[in-house]
């Protein structure tokens, strides 16, 4: 499957409903929602309607609104979880259970063959009350458990043929991208079942993982808006999309409303109650900034010198930084230019150094630059226009 074909299956309101900031009320689920879809996403993940009554309202509301997305509900393998999810009218059910040895221990207590039981058991219940319903199971903690449990697992749920998707999450964020694509591509193999990877963020590769996920078979991702979710979250929504779109721009345009990307994260950090860290990718603060001489200058010349994403089709802008001690005189010449002011070239390098000066004491406001470029401007006219002494 192409990188860019992909399925979005976010997660910002289960998972991102997990982060220790958020508490959202049923509006705001209602608009990341409509806000989730009108940015191109088709699948949503919700928490489970049995986890409170708000829960379960929330969820019926969700799948209720006429949204152009699945909505599923994330449960316990349980059929009376399973069942009141049903009730909610979601189209889709995401059950999971704890497969590694320390998870199975520290959760549930049951042995392998248990876990396989639970889920055949639970999906025929399902597949009776709801034929049409969208099944994925998955086994949390997947990256800690011995390859063969996993395969003990997947490979008699996938004879059975009641799940239509599985599932397989790194819930400790320790998984590296040779070992996602090592397990999702024997599963993929094995079971010849379309595949979801869910990957937590603790040691810092979980856009890497979702890439060598996809890259390896999975047709699923799991993502939430600027990765909220337990401890330092998950695979980023916008981090997944800048890795689509550095594989594949003109796809990625045509599928996703990208220019509504950051105003999302924006929104879903106010209602999480946190702000957007500044380098998050693609929607941070500094991800369009340049500083030294040799990157502006070549910025100038041709963004693409130093820009793997062209922010225009986010909606956003570069900023070219000018006022400090390692600029260079393209940079100031462009801010000139900005300013009317015609220099030449000894002017903007004297300019240059003034500005390199001045910031190797204090720093510099564009204010300041502007104020530099000024007096030197000022001082070459003075120049011309100084009556020539006779001697
Ligand atoms: C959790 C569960 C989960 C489930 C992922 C999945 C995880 O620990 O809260 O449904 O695939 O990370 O294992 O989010
Ligand atoms: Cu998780």
């Amino acid at each position: 499957m192409p990188l860019s074909d992909v399925v979005i299956v976010d997660t910002t309101l289960r998972e991102g409903e997990q982060f220790i900031h958020a508490d959202f009320s049923s509006a705001a689920k209602l608009e990341i929602a409509h806000a989730l879809t009108e940015f191109g996403v088709r699948y949503l993940e919700v928490t489970s309607p049995a986890a409170s009554r708000r829960s379960r309202d929330d969820a019926a509301a969700i799948a209720g609104a006429g949204l152009p997305a699945t909505i599923a509900a994330h449960v316990r393998c349980h059929k009376d979880d399973a069942a009141i999810a049903l009730d909610t009218g979601v189209e889709a059910l995401h059950m999971v259970m704890a497969t590694s040895p320390i998870l199975r221990a520290a959760s549930h207590g049951k042995a392998i063959a248990e876990v396989v039981r639970i889920a055949a058991d639970v999906a025929e219940f399902v597949r009776k009350r709801a034929p049409n319903v969208a099944l994925r199971f998955s086994s949390e903690d997947a990256f800690r458990c011995p390859l063969n449990d996993l395969m003990n697992v997947y490979l008699p749920l996938a004879e059975l043929r009641l799940y239509d998707r599985f599932g397989i999450a790194d819930t400790t964020g320790a998984a590296t991208p040779d070992r996602v694509a090592e397990v999702v591509n024997l599963l993929r193999r094995l079971t010849d079942t379309p595949i979801e990877f869910h990957g937590h963020n603790d040691i810092g590769c979980s856009i890497a993982n979702a890439h060598a996920a996809v890259s390896n078979g999975a047709t699923h991702i799991n993502t939430s808006v600027l990765g909220i979710g337990e401890r330092n979250g998950i695979t980023p929504l916008e981090g997944l999309i800048a890795v689509l779109y550095a594989a594949d721009r003109a796809g990625t345009v045509a599928r996703f409303k990208l220019d509504a990307l950051p105003g999302l994260c924006r929104r879903v950090a106010e209602l999480a109650g946190v702000t957007v860290p500044f380098n998050q990718v693609l929607v941070g603060e500094t991800a369009f900034s340049h500083k030294a001489g040799i990157h502006t200058k070549a910025v100038h010349n041709d963004p693409r010198a130093y820009e793997a994403l062209d922010p225009a089709d986010f909606g956003l802008t570069r900023e070219i930084s000018v006022g400090h001690r390692l600029t260079g005189w393209n940079a100031v010449r462009v801010r000139a230019d900005a300013l009317g002011l015609r220099l030449a070239l000894t002017d903007l390098k004297e300019a240059t150094n003034r500005v390199k000066q001045t910031a190797d004491e204090r720093r510099l406001s564009l204010d300041d630059v502007d104020r530099i470029l000024a007096q030197v401007a000022d001082e070459a006219t003075a120049r011309v226009s100084a009556p020539v002494s006779v001697p």
